[in-house]
């Protein structure tokens, strides 16, 4: 039985993964982008179903503007206890709400708790709850990965820290997990930091709280210095199937040029897991392959997925569907959708102010895509603009947009590339409708448009290595985006969009 990596697509970073039963329930890093912590269901671990957010309501989580790609909600991690799924977390930046935190709920796909915050330091929080019904809190400080034991009911840790481990030396060390297995604690670490270096690595003890051996064989998993197409793995989550198979999650990029760079951000890679000796086998003697065959999956074939190979989307609800996401804390004067078309309402902001702006965006999880929509725009006031972006962050993103600009209205294609920017094309666009198309591939964004009924023109494009994280930075991959900006005044015309479609490959035109 053969899969392919990565399981989930586009950026679905840091994940962490628990089984109750047939089902297995996935969660990642959401960072600026709302709502916060998808939450994924799938039953044979290849085939991934978004089901919810942990923080879909604005008075859960307050994410602060001012700072892209690397502020907001990091590293989850998932926990099921007595009927009960945890999700423990950091939001990291300036936010009022900032630290580490954690929500419930009995039913993952529905409403979560309110957040409860903890007087913990770091990030990458994890729980544990050891046989005898206790629960630990298992964090990173200066001294490296503590436990401590922490008291759920009432949303507080206790006691003392128990220092546990400092990694093998590694850069880093985070992402801690704790399981037992045969009277054996195992602690399951990364090191070597996100990037390149990244690796896997473990101790073991048999006292929770006090002397971790090293595996001898550390790193237990990693891509590191190795010509395969997935790189950079980490930050895994372990899980035993009901069939005593051991699995990984993982996070892992897939790069390309030279030196290699990666657009889709870290994506989430399975690993089957050889747990029948002392320590786990990872993979292919500790490599994450592209492709692996297994004697058997979990709960084969029945597994529904998204559907992330074509994705349409006619806006015929209020609500908007899972895969969408806005830039921080969404306003509801910011953007409206229903009776087929999604409106927005640009304020002051440009495209480049990383704060709230009327900014709808999804995932771009494949490397070569075709994204299409349709919009109205009839602007009149100078500067304002709307249009379809390719968007690594607030000043990696390109851009085509009508605008009003000169006195005219005008097709334009705007590249940003750090704080380098120019509209490299303005074309006098009398009409008040274009449809606009952006084809993808491992060197270029190139974007075509038409008027409706009309032939399709190459509007122009930009190398796709500017929007990497190589070049961008942090922690995030590539957003297909919908917008409107004032750039200076508040728009004073509606962009009305219609009939968005993302697919793989490219549309021939
Ligand atoms: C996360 C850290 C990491 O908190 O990246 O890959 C950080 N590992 O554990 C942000 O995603």
């Amino acid at each position: 039985m053969k899969f392919t990596n990565p399981v989930v697509k586009g950026c679905y970073p840091d994940p962490s993964v628990c089984r109750v039963g047939d089902d297995f329930y996935l969660v990642n890093s959401s960072f600026e982008f709302f709502p916060g912590l998808p939450v994924l269901h799938s039953r044979d671990l290849v085939h991934w179903k978004t089901i919810g957010h942990c923080l879909s309501r604005s008075d859960q989580l307050i994410l602060e503007p001012g700072e892209h790609n690397h502020s907001g909600i990091y590293a989850p991690s998932i926990r099921y206890h007595e009927g009960i799924f945890y999700v423990i977390t950091t939001n990291v930046g300036n936010s009022p709400d900032k630290g580490n935190f954690y929500v419930w709920t009995k039913d993952p796909a529905g409403e979560w708790s309110d957040p409860i915050f903890l007087d913990t330091p770091g990030i990458d929080p994890s729980l544990y709850f050891d046989e005898d019904g206790s629960s630990y809190y298992v964090g990173t400080c200066e001294e490296g990965i503590y436990v401590q034991s922490i008291d759920l009911q009432e949303g507080k840790v206790t006691g003392p820290r128990h220092v546990l481990w400092k990694g093998t030396g590694g850069s880093f060390p985070e992402g801690p997990h704790i399981y037992k297995k045969d009277g054996w604690y195992y602690l399951m670490i990364s090191e070597g930091g996100t990037e390149r270096c990244h690796m896997l690595t473990m101790a073991r003890s048999r006292s929770l709280l006090k002397d971790y051996e090293p595996c001898p064989k550390n790193p237990v998993m990693t891509n590191r210095s190795l010509p395969l197409p997935i790189q950079s793995v980490g930050h895994a989550d372990l899980v035993e199937d009901k069939n005593g198979n051991w699995w990984a999650i993982c996070l892992g990029t897939r790069t390309f040029s030279y030196p290699p760079r990666h657009n889709l951000g870290r994506e989430c890679m399975l690993v089957p897991v050889d747990f029948s000796g002392e320590w786990p086998v990872f993979g292919d003697c500790g490599r994450v392959l592209e492709e692996f065959d297994v004697p058997m999956l979990p709960g084969e074939g029945v597994s529904e997925a998204d559907d992330i190979d074509f994705f349409s989307d006619t806006f015929s609800t209020e609500k908007l569907g899972l895969s969408w996401n806005a830039l921080y804390n969404p306003a509801p004067v910011l953007w409206k959708s229903g009776n087929g078309q999604l409106t927005l309402w640009g304020n002051e902001r440009k495209l480049e102010d990383a704060d709230r702006i009327a900014w709808l965006g999804r995932r771009q999880q494949h490397h070569v895509s075709t994204t299409n929509v349709t919009l109205t725009f009839e602007c009149v006031q100078e500067g304002e603009e709307a249009g379809l972006t390719i968007f690594m962050n607030n000043y990696h993103h390109y851009d085509a947009a009508l605008m009003q600009k000169d006195g005219k209205r005008k097709l334009i294609l705007r590249r940003q590339i750090g704080t380098l920017w120019k509209i490299e094309k303005e074309i006098d666009y009398p009409k008040d409708t274009v449809e606009i198309m952006l084809q993808s591939d491992l060197e270029q964004y190139v974007f075509f448009y038409r008027e409706p009924g009309g032939q399709w023109k190459e509007l122009g494009g930009g190398e796709t290595i500017y929007l990497t994280t190589e070049a961008g930075g942090a922690f995030t991959g590539n957003y297909v985006g919908l917008y409107s900006v004032g750039n200076g005044q508040k728009c004073v015309t509606p962009a009305v969009f219609k009939n968005f479609c993302y697919q793989v490959g490219k549309v021939a035109i």
